[in-house]
């Protein structure tokens, strides 16, 4: 099978020959990590079924090459349009079994809605989030975003800031989206530039407008990022910001937390256990890195912090913390992997976090840190942690019907060449999204 024929990754009776000479050593594998998990006193049938019915939803924007502001190094077989996106989307969505909805980004990925609802259908996706962008200035736009959008100090700018927004608001509704996810750039990149508090009045006055129109049944994403594209100060820089826009805003408006978009060090699974209690948790973008906003692979730099993160949701669980349901996405920029391939490790790589935070002894990690047992208290995380759970992950995915080897099955595919030669290569050649 590794001097592939181009045959068809989503069909299943592929997905069936690529993992036939597998599942004798993933039910030896299996077996021997269900005695483990017994003689800890854990079932692993029902952490198996957790982790099967684990979903995370791919970026449209991630399955194109991204690029830095220095260079963009093109690969094989690049999505031409949206419809090229969703193509990929199943693809990685057919090995995996984890990734069943797409958030797309307005207007990188305007189509007719009907069209777009018609192809997802056939390719068994739906819609998560809906991204507007009011980052960058799009061609034949009135006015320009260069100092700012939904914050500028012209009103007619905030205008046709809150009208976009609206408009995806829409188009969402017409995809069967349920949520917004508002990020904007704006901010300043000197001392003085911007009147800070008015700056922030300013937003939650067009975020007000943008709330008032969304359907009864969404919700309002606020993603918060530190910095850039401004480099002083970013209105929506932190989760406090975000915090007390979204209790501003009511009921149906909630933080979303991109892993990427904090100052280096910040604890992050402490700001996702602060904004559980506040009830405010909307959501999550998944991505690792190591200095910035990195977009790199999740779980490639740091997993015991993804492990930490996903740790407090279980604990959230585990306390019956009501109404906690934060949307999963994935936001990563790829550029020197396959974005497919990348896209069908980091959905692996939040089950693994997921499925590790699910061994953790909760009742023995009570009663140590009641006892201010400091040291069996750290060892009970990382016991969860070391344990290898990629046979449960595999199973997992057998389970729905995907790939034991969701990498080697696609290898074996040979899809990216089939792209190659269906998708040219166009001679524009773009900065990437960071
Ligand atoms: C931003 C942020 C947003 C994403 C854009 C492309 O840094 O992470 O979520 O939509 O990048
Ligand atoms: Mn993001
Ligand atoms: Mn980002």
């Amino acid at each position: 099978m590794n001097d592939a024929q181009p045959v068809n990754p989503r069909d299943p009776n592929f997905i069936s020959q690529c993992n036939a000479p597998l599942r004798a050593e993933l039910e030896a594998d299996y077996d021997a990590l269900t005695l483990q998990l017994q003689r800890r006193g854990l079932k692993i049938a029902p952490i198996m079924h957790a982790v099967a019915a684990f979903q995370v939803a791919v970026p449209s924007w991630g399955v194109g090459t991204g690029g830095t502001r220095f260079a963009r190094f093109p690969g094989p077989g690049e999505p031409r349009n949206v419809f090229d996106k969703l193509e990929d989307c199943a693809v990685i969505h057919a090995l995996s079994g984890a990734t069943p909805t797409v958030s797309l980004h307005l207007p990188w990925d305007q189509a007719e809605p009907q069209e777009l609802r018609e192809r997802a259908r056939e390719l068994g996706l739906g819609f998560d989030a809906v991204n507007s962008n009011t980052f960058q200035d799009q061609r034949g736009q009135a006015l320009s975003y260069k100092f700012g959008s939904l914050t500028h100090t012209d009103p007619a700018v905030r205008e046709q800031a809150v009208a976009h927004n609206i408009h995806c608001i829409h188009i969402g509704e017409a995809l069967g989206s349920k949520a917004l996810t508002l990020w904007i750039g704006d901010g300043a990149n000197f001392p003085g530039q911007q009147h800070l508090a008015h700056a922030f009045e300013r937003y939650l006055e067009s975020a007000t407008k943008i709330y008032a129109a969304l359907p009864a049944d969404w919700r309002l994403l606020i993603e918060h990022k530190m910095y850039e594209p401004a480099f002083y100060a970013t209105v929506i820089q932190d989760w406090g910001s975000s915090l007390m826009a979204a209790q501003s805003l009511g009921t149906r408006a909630l933080c979303l937390v991109d892993l990427g978009h904090h100052a280096p060090h910040v604890n992050i699974e402490m700001i996702v256990a602060r904004l559980i209690r506040a009830g405010k948790l909307g959501g999550f973008h998944f991505n690792d890195s190591k200095y910035g906003d990195d977009d790199l692979d999740a779980g490639s730099i740091d997993p015991y912090r993804l492990f930490l993160i996903f740790n407090e949701l279980v604990d959230a669980q585990w306390r019956r913390v009501s109404a906690l349901q934060p949307a999963h996405m994935l936001d990563q920029s790829h550029n020197v992997t396959d974005p497919i391939e990348s896209l069908i490790n980091s959905a692996i790589e939040l089950q693994r976090a997921y499925a590790q935070a699910l061994l953790v002894d909760r009742a023995q990690l009570a009663d140590c840190q009641q006892r201010n047992d400091v040291l069996m208290a750290a060892l009970a995380l990382k016991r969860a942690f070391t344990t290898d759970v990629t046979p449960i992950l595999a199973r997992a995915r057998l389970e729905r019907g995907a790939a034991i080897d969701p990498i080697g099955a696609y290898r074996a595919s040979a899809y990216r060449n089939q792209c190659a030669k269906l998708r040219p290569a166009s001679a524009s050649s773009r900065s990437g999204i960071v």
